[in-house]
């Protein structure tokens, strides 16, 4: 059967013996995995044997899109990173926008797959069937934005960079891949992987066209998808904030990370949210084939461009203890530049003041204190002093810090917390719990909804939501590979997305079995690396969200005294595996295995753990 939106073609790299190959692949894999993250899992739970290094030749860099990917459509310029992580040891992936995304379609392939080292520090270009690893140098040690730079002024303009900075070669456990001097991906240290393979950048560029099922419907349905987004009330309000409103409406909800989440509401959140931003923004970035543009473009203290999301400020900002946006800005810029991600560089920086307080921590840094956050980004970027410990992430530093640190080590599996803190949101806390990658708010943000519900309740109600959020969000957006922002914050329907794949592919999928079957058997895939990097030490305790959230209530705001129940919330987390088919242990049946056609894999799991029937 000849494919349409898919290209049928994995390209492979091995740096270590420089072989070059294209694996080509059909319908069956197509329709089982999608692409993206569904292609990513299946890769990396096929080829990597467990326990091996995450820092080692032997981990696999994936790269993939999606059948939407790189094609005229709302949000589509986005590519999935993912590799097993240094930070959690466990599946890892992170999603980027830019062209990148359009070039690696574009050269003819879904996806890339980079194992070995190179034996110097290299770049990858290429360019259709044009595949050369070349030198570094001149780039090796650059920032990502000079390095970007200098790649576009020997390649042209036109091209698709994904490149990391100096600490993804310092093997920071939270490195991150930047883009066009602001996109970010790979939260879980995919960075660092690139690092660990002598690998500054990859270089794409492609000419060709995808084949469309149905080309002239295609134009059509997208034109109507552009005019649905732009036509939504808060299209305008969006144009002028993007996520920096969620600034705003965090702290009137009591969910703003503040003081290394202690506390809900910020003093100064007036000085970081959006208003405050709308007076510093200079311009919008985005992702190609976008009309929503979210990256905010502001000028921060020192007179650079800086581009804020409001992950980035709440982390930077109230997490530690710092009112005033040009500083936080300048902060941000400078992760980006470094190739850091900002929701574990803020719970880092959090992590030292508050050891500062407790006279946990030797070289003090108090909160908010500017110049001193600023010196410590660079100790971690370049492993200077205490700046070593803190990067290998806050897990590793509680357990070396001892003094009860792990208390207030705000991560899940090793993983820091995004932006949203949860003393008073169980549906919110059991998604960090339960996120495929460690806390991260991406598969299934349900803190919108539950704020506005039963907020404080837990039980089916919150399990529900949480995978009906993970099918959509974490299976479905994942694999197609497109940016779900139109759908939750632009109400831009999911049926176009069924659209979209039936005018691309040819095939008529149900949001059912898109956002249903094929979601589920990926999440099963993702918990089945888990465990069998674990082996039998894999226990429901992995899915607990951070001690502090039960043990220490919130001091201030409307929720004053708020804090989370541990044996509701356990309840809550065994009816969320029974919903699933996973066992007590959070470990899925064999049952569930077979019924998502995944028979293999539990032979193979079957080795590690026992398996319940
Ligand atoms: C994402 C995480 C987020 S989520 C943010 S802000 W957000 C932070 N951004 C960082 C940054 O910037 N610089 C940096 N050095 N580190 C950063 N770390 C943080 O990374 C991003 C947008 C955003 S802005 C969000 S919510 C949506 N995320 C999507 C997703 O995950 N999947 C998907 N299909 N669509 C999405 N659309 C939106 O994309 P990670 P981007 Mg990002 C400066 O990577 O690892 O997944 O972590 O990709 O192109 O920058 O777009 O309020
Ligand atoms: Fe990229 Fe933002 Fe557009 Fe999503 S909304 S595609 S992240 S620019």
């Amino acid at each position: 059967m000849k494919l349409h939106g898919w290209n049928g073609k994995i390209l492979r790299v091995n740096l270590s013996s420089s072989k070059v190959s294209v694996q080509k692949y059909g319908a069956d894999f197509a329709l089982k995995f999608i692409g993206g993250r569904g292609f990513a899992v299946k890769i990396l739970w096929d080829e990597l044997k467990s326990g091996v290094d995450a820092l080692s030749p032997l981990n696999k860099l994936v790269i993939a899109a999606g059948p939407l990917t790189g094609l005229p459509g709302p949000s589509t310029g986005k590519l999935v990173l993912a590799a097993k992580s240094p930070l959690t040891n466990g599946y890892g992936d992170g999603n980027i926008g830019g062209l990148a995304a359009v070039h690696l379609r574009k050269a003819g392939y879904d996806a890339l797959v980079i194992e070995g080292k190179a034996e110097k520090p290299s770049y990858l270009y290429v360019e259709n069937e044009n595949v050369s690893l070349l030198s570094a140098d001149g780039i090796w040690g650059e920032t990502t934005f000079k390095a970007e730079n200098k790649l576009r002024e020997v390649h042209g303009r036109n091209i698709g960079v994904l490149v990391i900075g100096p600490a993804g070669e310092n093997l920071v456990k939270y490195a991150t891949v930047i883009s066009q001097e602001g996109r970010a991906g790979g939260r879980p240290g995919i960075g660092a992987v690139m690092g660990s393979k002598n690998l500054k950048a990859i270089v794409l560029k492609g000419t060709k066209e995808i084949s469309l099922a149905d080309p002239k419907k295609h134009k059509e349905t997208v034109k109507e998808c552009y005019k649905s987004i732009q036509e939504n009330e808060n299209y305008s309000f969006w144009v002028r904030q993007g996520t920096m409103g969620v600034v705003e409406w965090c702290q009137e909800n009591s969910t703003l990370p503040t003081f290394n989440f202690r506390e809900g509401v910020f003093e100064f959140s007036r000085m970081i949210d959006g208003y405050t931003m709308e007076a510093m923004k200079i311009s919008r970035r985005g992702c190609p084939n976008c009309n929503m543009m979210c990256g905010n473009v502001v000028v921060d203290l020192e007179r650079k461009d800086s581009e804020l999301d409001y992950e980035n400020v709440a982390m930077l900002g109230s997490n530690i203890g710092l009112g005033h946006l040009g500083k936080v800005s300048v902060l941000n810029r400078l992760a980006d530049e470094y190739g850091i991600d900002t929701i574990s560089l803020g719970s880092n920086l959090a992590f030292a003041m508050e050891a500062t307080e407790k006279g946990l921590w030797k070289d003090g840094i108090e909160w908010g204190d500017f110049e001193a956050a600023k010196a410590l980004v660079e100790d971690i970027t370049y492993r200077k002093g205490q700046g070593n410990l803190l990067a290998e992430g806050v897990k590793r530093a509680s357990e070396e810090l001892g003094g009860g640190s792990e208390q207030w080590a705000i991560h899940v599996k090793g993983l820091e917390v995004s932006a949203y803190d949860c003393h008073t949101a169980p549906g919110m806390a059991l998604a960090y719990g339960t996120s495929p990658i460690g806390a991260h708010h991406k598969d299934a943000w349900v803190i919108s909804w539950e704020v506005s519900t039963n907020r404080l309740g837990y039980g089916k109600e919150k399990v529900d939501k949480v995978i009906e959020f993970q099918r959509i969000r974490g299976g479905m957006f994942e694999t197609l590979v497109a940016c779900r922002l139109p759908w939750i914050e632009l109400n831009f329907s999911l049926e176009w997305y069924v659209k979209l794949f039936k005018t691309v592919t040819g095939i008529s999928l149900t949001l059912n079995e898109l956002a249903g079957t094929v979601a589920d058997r990926i999440y099963c895939l993702m918990r089945a690396f888990w465990v069998r990097e674990y082996g039998e030490k894999w226990n429901k305790e992995m899915d607990y969200p951070p001690s502090r959230w039960f043990n220490e209530p919130l001091t201030k705001g409307p929720f004053k005294g708020g804090k989370l129940d541990m044996k509701k919330y356990e309840e809550t987390l065994l009816l969320y595996y029974r919903e699933r088919g996973w066992d007590e242990r959070g470990i899925p049946k064999k049952s569930t295995f077979d019924k998502l056609g995944l028979q293999k894999e539990a032979v193979e799991l079957g080795k590690h753990v026992s398996l319940i029937p």
